[in-house]
């Protein structure tokens, strides 16, 4: 049994042009090679940059928030009848609408947990969302329509308090590349909650 020449000459008659099979198919697995390490590798490095790039702007945007030191957002509710005073409403900054994300223009931003007549009230306060009240450094790219959104195109989401942060405070977490935590409706019991959360990027140690 012969084995097939690797010399291109000896298949090339005067007056023909092109390439071997054998030329073509070393080519072609040449490439494949390259294609097969270079695809893994460059995606290796956007997803490093992407991730890089959510935690700086978790820190950018948890340093912000930090900044103030008002962290509740009082508004006058209309009064319950003619005469009546004016009752207060006390929310969450930067997430007067109680979703978990931070806000973006409440007047885009829906009403989230609120009903629709303190959402108004909300938008009649002057309360403006995060991201025209605190005037992070943020990349344009990373802003939708007055909502901050991660690398992936979800919005940060922030929580106040004992349960995410500690006794006070806000956390401000990126869902990571798989868009999901456990706020996404559908993700629910404890291993699904754990999966989805794995990836998350956040603003605090765990465990402080
Ligand atoms: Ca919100
Ligand atoms: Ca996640």
């Amino acid at each position: 049994m012969t084995s097939p020449t690797p010399h291109r000459l000896p298949s090339v008659r005067p007056g023909q042009h092109g390439f071997t099979l054998i030329e073509m198919l070393v080519t072609l697995t040449i490439i494949a090679l390259i294609l097969s390490i270079g695809i893994p590798v460059l995606n290796s490095v956007r997803a490093r940059a992407a991730r890089e790039t959510a935690r700086g702007l978790v820190n950018a945007v948890a340093a912000a928030v930090a900044g103030y030191q008002t962290k509740a957002w009082t508004l006058a509710l209309p009064p319950p009848s003619i005469g009546a005073p004016f009752p207060t409403l006390t929310l969450p900054m930067w997430d007067t609408n109680r979703d978990a994300l931070i806000d973006g223009d409440p007047a885009k931003d829906g009403p989230g947990k609120l009903s629709a007549s303190r959402h108004q009230a909300v938008i009649d306060s002057g309360y403006r969302g995060f991201f025209a009240m605190a005037q992070p450094t943020v990349a344009k790219r990373l802003v939708k329509e007055g909502q901050i959104v991660d690398p992936w195109g979800t919005p940060l989401r922030i929580s106040w308090a004992a349960d995410i942060y500690g006794a006070s405070g806000y956390g401000i977490w990126s869902a990571g590349p798989d868009r999901k935590d456990e706020f996404v409706s559908g993700v629910s019991g404890a291993t699904a909650i754990a999966e989805a959360n794995r990836d998350n990027i956040l603003s605090w140690i765990v465990g402080e």
